[in-house]
């Protein structure tokens, strides 16, 4: 067998594809079905979207020898998470006028809209387009949205982060042409591979690849699931000295197959400022060159690093950048939620930090949130700033506006939004049904009815403001991070999840499988003992994820690779 035929079939695709073209053009004018070829149904994530079908219908949609229901599930990249009114009041009438009328608020911090038909998808992209975001590199074998914090308790940090995460975006962003010419009307203009690709090449990378940056004491957004974090070191005075620099993290795995593990990621030095877009350029070339392109399952940077080693990982690094990091510096973090309802920075100016169920915009029949941020966004001259925990923060609000933005806030039952038990303000649940094809069962139309659930148990203890996060995915991919938290559902199959607990609080910590299968109806049985243990007996502020481990219910995950060890004796008494 030649090494070319043992490559990934994905491998092949992105080579023929003329740099993303792929025949995406041919089939948006092929009118006779909804969707698309299956080959450009690789290339069109890294435009920003993906075919879906409404599994709800599904079935009955076979039944009639239908074709499924096809539409499109588009993500916008928002680095940072800032967007301007200007620019949410457009998300919102675009999820509107050709979506289903929700925005999905996602874990990476960018907007998401279901349900838009091919017929649609065109101008949906371009008008994205006209309000200065983009949908490009969104998904796909690229560096995708670069996340960071929107709100860190040294405020005067934010600026410096968030143009840190814009220029990292900016850098990383593929640079074909295809982009413009099949959704903004380009012109083709011929052009070479050092002018289409001259940092991807050809064949992109192996596999998606996810940064972040955060600012210390707050994880908020989970450092240990993207493949390079910085992380923000200030100096004594709070000012900006430089970033850590950590790498190899993920979520994703199979259930079964114990090759697959999420993994936390590795500190492995300190860079200064000015070298920071150096360093995430070098560290994607590295995955770029040593990545695994045979088995997409093991391509992930966390399993180059695992392969080798982090020590192997770093002086290669080196090498590509030509210089050394420098050893890296001391820092805390303290937990990876929200900082829910208003602060005020060093400027004076106010930030509310609103919770979105599920990350969810949707009106309902008594709570009509999305009406009401499009009032505050009508008005309000600051920014709006989506959290990797799927809330919204109304960000740079003025002393002179608060009281408008307040007014609103009232009429629409929204000011008491963040007034809930800790838990649910801790919660994340991925999309899973009925639009992701991968979800084996529910997660962010299930979540919400287990804290409720739950609720009563903590109630019933005294444990109301006592943070837990806890999270629920329709399967094992991870996209809500999962096995980061202190208590984590996954789908295993219809109302059936695995539970995994003893995830370290601030998401520095990988938690462990509890049990396999627990059927739905078990979970609160299951879980009502722990937690009045919990109540009864931890240390002074003992975490949830640390008390598990101490009492012995499961015992902690120091890396990756012993996710899957030590798992208690009746782990598969429902599986
Ligand atoms: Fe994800 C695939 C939704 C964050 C790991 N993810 C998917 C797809 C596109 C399903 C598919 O491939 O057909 C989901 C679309 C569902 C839908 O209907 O909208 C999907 N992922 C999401 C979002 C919307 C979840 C949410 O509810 O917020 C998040 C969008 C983030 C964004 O704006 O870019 C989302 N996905 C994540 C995260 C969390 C993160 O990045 O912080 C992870 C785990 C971290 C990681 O990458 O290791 C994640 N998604 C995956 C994976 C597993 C990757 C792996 O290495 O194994 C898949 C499947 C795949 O890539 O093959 C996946
Ligand atoms: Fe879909 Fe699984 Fe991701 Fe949930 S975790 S959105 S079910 S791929």
């Amino acid at each position: 067998m030649s090494e070319e035929t043992k490559l990934h079939a994905n491998e092949g695709i992105k080579t023929r594809s003329n740099y993303l073209r792929g025949t995406i053009a041919d089939g948006m004018s092929d009118l006779s079905t909804g969707g698309l070829a299956s080959d450009d149904l690789q290339l069109i994530k890294f435009h920003g979207f993906y075919q879906q079908d409404d599994r709800d219908i599904r079935a009955g949609r076979r039944k009639h020898k239908l074709e499924p229901a096809y539409s499109f599930m588009i993500r916008i990249r928002v680095p940072g998470g800032v967007a301007t009114s200007a620019q949410y009041l457009e998300m919102d009438r675009l999820a509107g006028q050709y979506g289903n009328g929700t925005m999905k608020l996602t874990t990476r911090q960018a907007f998401q809209f279901h349900g838009v038909i091919k017929t649609n998808l065109k101008r949906t992209i371009k008008e994205i387009n006209d309000t200065a975001l983009d949908t490009i590199a969104a998904c796909g074998d690229v560096n995708r949205n670069v996340m960071c914090n929107p709100n860190p308790y040294l405020s005067e940090i934010h600026a410096e982060v968030l143009e840190l995460s814009k220029n990292i975006n900016s850098h990383l962003t593929p640079a074909t042409r295809a982009y413009h010419e099949l959704w903004l009307n380009g012109e083709k203009v011929i052009t070479s591979e050092e002018t289409e690709e001259p940092i991807y090449g050809k064949t992109y990378l192996p596999r998606k690849f996810k940064i972040a940056i955060a600012v210390p004491p707050s994880n908020d957004v989970d450092i240990h699931a993207n493949d390079l974090s910085f992380i923000a070191i200030a100096d004594e005075n709070g000012k900006l000295a430089g970033y850590n620099v950590s790498v190899g993290g993920g979520m994703g795995s199979t259930h079964g197959d114990d090759k697959t593990f999420p993994r936390l990621a590795d500190v492995i030095g300190f860079c200064t400022p000015e070298q920071a877009v150096d360093v995430a350029e070098k560290v994607v070339l590295v995955q770029r060159d040593n990545g695994n392109r045979v088995d997409r399952k093991f391509a992930r940077l966390k399993y180059t690093i695992n392969d080798r080693s982090v020590e192997w990982f770093l002086a290669e690094l080196n090498k590509y950048l030509g210089y050394d990091l420098q050893p890296a510096r001391e820092f805390v973090f303290e937990d990876n939620g929200d900082r829910f309802g208003w602060t005020q920075d060093s400027r004076g100016m106010h930030h509310l930090n609103l919770f979105i169920e599920g990350g969810r915009v949707v009106d309902t029949e008594d709570y009509k949130l999305r009406t009401g941020l499009v009032e505050i966004a009508k008005i309000h001259d600051g920014d709006f700033r989506l959290t990797a925990n799927q809330n919204i923060m109304i960000g740079n609000i003025s002393a002179e506006k608060k009281p408008q933005i307040e007014a609103i806030l009232e009429e629409y039952k929204m000011s008491e939004s963040h007034v809930k038990s800790a838990m649910r303000l801790n919660q994340i649940a991925c999309v899973a049904l009925p639009t992701c094809g991968l979800a084996l069962a529910e997660a962010e139309r299930y979540l919400p009815t287990v804290v409720t659930d739950l609720e009563e148990v903590l109630e019933e203890n005294g444990l109301r403001h006592d943070a837990v996060t806890i999270r629920m995915t329709g399967c094992p991919n991870g996209c809500g991070r999962p096995f980061l938290a202190e208590i984590a559902f996954v789908g295993r199959g219809p109302n059936k999840y695995n539970l995994y607990l003893g995830g370290g609080h601030a998401g520095d910590r990988l938690n462990k499988l509890y049990r396999e299968a627990l059927p739905d109806s078990k979970i609160r049985e299951t879980l009502e003992p722990i937690i009045k243990d919990w109540a009864q007996n931890r240390l002074d502020g003992e975490h949830f994820g640390d008390f598990v481990i101490r009492a012995g219910y499961i015992s902690a995950t120091e890396n990756g690779n012993d996710f899957h060890k030590n798992q208690p004796e009746n782990v598969a008494e429902f599986a």
